[in-house]
């Protein structure tokens, strides 16, 4: 959807109540963080008019001689509808009628009109599908339903079974998204909007299938041969542990790589922080690498022009291309982006590239729909693409490699909004590949100690999840 309309919508429906967010009894007896009522449109004529207006900027594709609202939110939605753009309108009594012509739809219609549904909200869709059933009986025909808010929860699925197609202004997290950049939300709502995301993002990916293929199984699907290489050295070395190695001095580094570089099956660096950068200093790291059998991952996070970004991966002080086995760039700037990256690659060495798809920063503006464009986007480069950093895995296919920075075993974030889960909660709940770990290790008392421990937690989970 239009990303105006979802910002005017959220806002309007949050100032009027429509939408709140705290602890709600449902109808069923269940609770629930989020409570959405649309009635009070209704003593709002301009919100009512706008409303309208989105939903006839979906109702207008569809082929219809009626419209007919779901009772009771959708009724003055439709007649607004019906008003403005001249559609004759139809009825659905809720209560059956024991007088009279018992008819369940009011209006004038004729035998083998179409008839469009309009809804406020759909959850499962069964209102809808009611409505429906009445409007078939009565000899009418429905293919489409519009919806303003869908709420993601099975609605368009149940009605596809019907054959119906279900189109819909905006979703749910299209809604919360918006709010989480609305400067009238307040922080408790903030908080609990930012956990309805997460839980989101885990509904909207496909489920763990019932044993998740190994590395080794998963490496022949790749087309990268980083990636390739990266799934059997995890699978070779026992290792789905990510040094994050984030200190200044280059000979730290060196020092680090020496003594953890045995544990790793990955060296992630931010080359940018290292005071006394040479050339040197990443030949010897390229040896060491070789020595302890890791990759070496520049978390570079490109994110320019397709021109600009070739420059930076090849030349400036660091020509990271001449020695990264891995790179990882921002999504935001598109496909040129990556072409270019693509195109910079040097002709010596191969490497990978893994797009930044989710981050583990507190209110972070990655939403939903981003990562999932991000995704798409990793499919057309994927000779290129080996994977993403992410906080979850994000799609059913074998061949990429899910990387998740954010991960402590004592902490749950720090004062500059990280936030941290554990090893066992990043593998197996969140059903990634590579825990990215930085402090937990590097602040640690006995750094490499440390570093054992989180490997062992590491491959434990992974060896649990691949014998589920
Ligand atoms: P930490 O010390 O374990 O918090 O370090 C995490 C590292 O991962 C650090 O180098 C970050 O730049 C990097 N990171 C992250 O923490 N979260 C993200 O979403 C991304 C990268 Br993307």
């Amino acid at each position: 959807m239009n990303g105006s309309h979802s910002h005017y919508l959220a806002e309007e429906l949050y100032k009027i109540g429509a939408i709140q967010f705290g602890q709600f009894t449902l109808k069923s007896g269940q609770m629930s963080p989020i409570y959405i009522n649309l009635r009070p449109i209704i003593s709002c004529p301009n919100l009512l008019r706008s409303i309208a207006d989105m939903l006839w900027e979906k109702a207008r594709s569809c082929q219809f001689d009626r419209v007919c609202g779901v009772p009771y939110t959708a009724l003055p939605i439709t007649t607004c509808l019906s008003l403005h753009h001249d559609l004759p309108m139809l009825m659905r009594r809720k209560e059956k009628k024991s007088y009279g012509t018992k008819q369940k739809i009011e209006g004038i219609f004729h035998e083998g009109q179409r008839c469009l549904i309009i809804e406020d909200v759909a959850t499962t869709g069964g209102s809808i599908l009611e409505t429906a059933a009445d409007i078939v009986e009565s000899g009418l025909i429905v293919n489409d339903a519009v919806v303003l808010i869908d709420r993601e929860q099975g609605g368009g699925a149940n009605l596809k079974e019907k054959k119906y197609t279900l189109h819909a202004v905006c979703t749910l997290t299209d809604i919360l998204n918006a709010l989480m950049t609305s400067a009238t939300v307040t922080k408790e709502d903030r908080k609990i909007i930012t956990q309805l995301l997460e839980q989101t993002i885990t509904h909207s990916i496909p489920p763990l299938s019932p044993q998740s293929k190994s590395f080794t199984e998963r490496a022949a699907f790749c087309s990268n041969p980083i990636a390739k290489k990266l799934f059997a050295l995890m699978e070779h070395k026992k290792s789905n542990l990510a040094l994050s190695a984030d200190v200044t001095s280059g000979k730290e580094l060196l020092a680090l790589a020496d003594k953890i570089g045995p544990e790793l099956c990955v060296l992630k660096t931010h080359i940018d922080i290292i005071e006394d950068f040479n050339a040197r200093l990443v030949q010897d790291l390229q040896a060491l690498s070789e020595k302890h059998h890791f990759l070496i991952f520049e978390d570079r996070k490109f994110s320019d022009i397709g021109h600009t970004v070739q420059q930076q991966y090849a030349k400036g002080v660091y020509h990271i291309a001449e020695w990264a086995d891995m790179i990882n760039a921002h999504a935001l700037p598109g496909p040129h982006m990556i072409q270019g990256l693509s195109e910079a690659r040097s002709s010596n060495k191969q490497s990978g590239l893994l797009l930044v798809a989710q981050m583990s920063s507190q209110d972070n503006l990655l939403s939903t729909e981003y990562t999932e464009k991000t995704v798409a986007l990793a499919k057309q480069f994927s000779d290129f693409v080996m994977g993403f950093i992410t906080q979850k895995k994000l799609s059913a296919e074998p061949q990429w490699i899910y990387m998740i920075p954010g991960v402590h075993v004592a902490q749950e974030g720090d004062h500059l909004g990280q936030h941290y889960i554990t090893p066992e909660q990043a593998i197996l709940e969140n059903d990634c590949d590579i825990i990215i770990v930085g402090r937990g290790i590097l602040k640690a008392q006995d750094p490499l100690a440390a570093a054992k421990h989180y490997r062992n937690a590491g491959w434990e989970a992974y060896q649990k999840k691949v014998s589920l």
